[in-house]
């Protein structure tokens, strides 16, 4: 790349990301965006020095000047600055695509519409507990670009990658790739359900039988891919007990290979709930296997992993009690994630910003799992009377979210949950959800404190 002439398009996190390593690799580099509102000097601030911008429309010859375009996954490939570059010849790479070339060590890859971040995340716990050099990037949040000069032979890099991010891979080959499950997103951007199941599978195009792909067996469109795979497949199924693969028995997790069943770890080892993730579990187990981690640091890395932050996240037993944040249940339906995956008698703290949803959904999906609601926030009232309607009535109105938690824990016995799972989003209160879940946190280390 030294010497090359390259146009990153967007300004954000991804092409941020590009144009410091394309700088570091010795190539001269434009920042293409459509915002003509851009603030440069926050642009040249995060890249750490003054280069072009090219801001706004652009006409169909820009791609003359440059060597090749890398382009944000944000940004489509019909998009005109895109399209420019394609229809002169002119190569067009993913972030993803860059970081890969500049790269050392081995790549495990992860797509699927749901629950890509939270396997992404328990597989990099698991790379953690065998594996010095550890990166876990892509879509998850952190570029790759942004961490691939720091790589090393005996690196190993834990990608999540969006369809937005394989639409300009060339290639990329993952040792391990994962599609965990297609339903259909970002119609909007790929057109058909066809189209964005395709860019999805493409994360395997490049692999060959040395390398692996793990597909969700249960999933019609996934399973469907094995019989295109360049790669060896292997299967993942919660509900059907596979000859080979990776299998949930008797709430344990088990790996088949060759005829051989192993036990990986039993669901009450773990501290991911919920039977959404039991999918996430397996695909993680897989790809760590076959990136090379033995049984028992895949365990060791489940047993350690305390959810995505904000997710239903396990915080602490204080007294038998455990806490569990999941303040990114900012709506109804989120909550209803987070009730269900209560395994426990829950101590059960909701409410806040009025978004104008309403609650009878989440009240139904108690179950007669929660003890006692407590209530915060300009919600509180509307969530109480729909409550009551539902014949709901351990209810508690509460001013703070210390207050809730201290109400909490001297209710609680050993075996209870407490859970902050709000259905509403924190305005009014609390700048954002994170904040919430981290006050959350602090009062539950409080607690343990005492
Ligand atoms: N822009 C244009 N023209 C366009 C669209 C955007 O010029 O047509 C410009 C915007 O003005 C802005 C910049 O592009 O300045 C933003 O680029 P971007 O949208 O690619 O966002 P990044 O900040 O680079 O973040 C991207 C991912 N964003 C998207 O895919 C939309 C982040 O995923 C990812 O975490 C990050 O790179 C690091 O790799 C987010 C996401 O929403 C979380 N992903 C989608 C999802 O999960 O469903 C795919």
């Amino acid at each position: 790349m030294k010497n090359k002439k390259v146009l990153v398009a967007g300004a954000g996190k991804s092409g941020v990301g590009a144009a410091k390593l394309l700088l570091a690799a010795g190539s001269s580099v434009t920042v293409y965006d459509g915002n003509e509102q851009l603030n440069q000097d926050d642009l040249f601030h995060k890249i750490g020095t003054k280069i072009p911008v090219v801001l706004g429309d652009v006409s169909s010859g820009i791609a003359k000047d440059y060597d090749f375009l890398v382009l944000s996954p944000g940004i489509s490939v019909n998009a005109p600055i895109a399209k420019a570059f394609s229809n002169y010849g002119k190569e067009v790479w993913s972030e993803i695509e860059l970081a890969y070339h500049v790269s050392k060590g081995q790549i495990a890859a992860i797509t699927g519409t749901n629950g890509k971040t939270t396997t992404t995340a328990l597989v990099g716990e698991i790379m953690k507990c065998y594996y010095d050099s550890v990166f876990v990037v892509g879509n998850i949040g952190t570029p790759y670009t942004s961490i691939a000069l720091d790589t090393k032979e005996d690196s190993v890099i834990v990608a999540e990658i969006s369809s937005f991010q394989l639409e300009t891979i060339h290639n990329f080959c993952p040792k391990v790739s994962a599609v965990l499950n297609i339903t259909p997103d970002h119609l909007d951007r790929h057109g058909s359900v066809e189209v964005y199941a395709k860019t999805k599978e493409s994360i395997g195009m490049n692999q060959n039988e040395h390398q692996v792909m793990v597909l969700n067996y249960e999933d019609e469109i996934t399973k469907k891919m094995a019989e295109r795979a360049n790669a060896k497949v292997v299967f993942f199924s919660v509900h059907n007990q596979l000859k080979e693969g990776i299998v949930f028995d008797q709430n344990t997790f088990y790996i088949i290979e060759k005829g051989i069943k192993t036990e990986v770890c039993k669901l009450e080892e773990i501290h991911l709930l919920g039977e959404h993730n039991y999918e996430n579990i397996l695909a993680a187990i897989g790809i760590s296997y076959y990136m090379g981690v033995p049984v028992s640091a895949i365990k060791e890395g489940i047993e350690n992993f305390k959810g995505v932050e904000h997710r239903i996240e396990y915080v602490d037993t204080v007294d038998g009690v455990a806490y569990y944040n999941d303040s990114k249940g900012t709506n109804p339906d989120a909550a209803i994630k987070g009730i269900g995956a209560m395994n426990r008698p829950t101590y059960l703290i909701g409410g806040g910003y009025d978004k104008k949803s309403t609650y009878d959904e989440w009240i139904d999906a108690f179950d007669g799992k929660v003890k006692k609601l407590f209530l915060l926030g300009a919600t509180a009232p509307k969530i109480g009377e729909t409550a009551i309607a539902h014949g709901f009535t351990d209810i508690v109105y509460v001013d703070s979210l210390e207050e809730a938690v201290m109400m909490a824990a001297k209710e609680a016995k050993d075996g209870d949950a407490v859970l902050l799972s709000p259905a509403c989003a924190s305005w009014g209160m609390f700048p954002n959800y994170e904040v919430r879940g981290d006050m959350f946190k602090d009062c539950v280390k409080k607690l343990k404190e005492r």
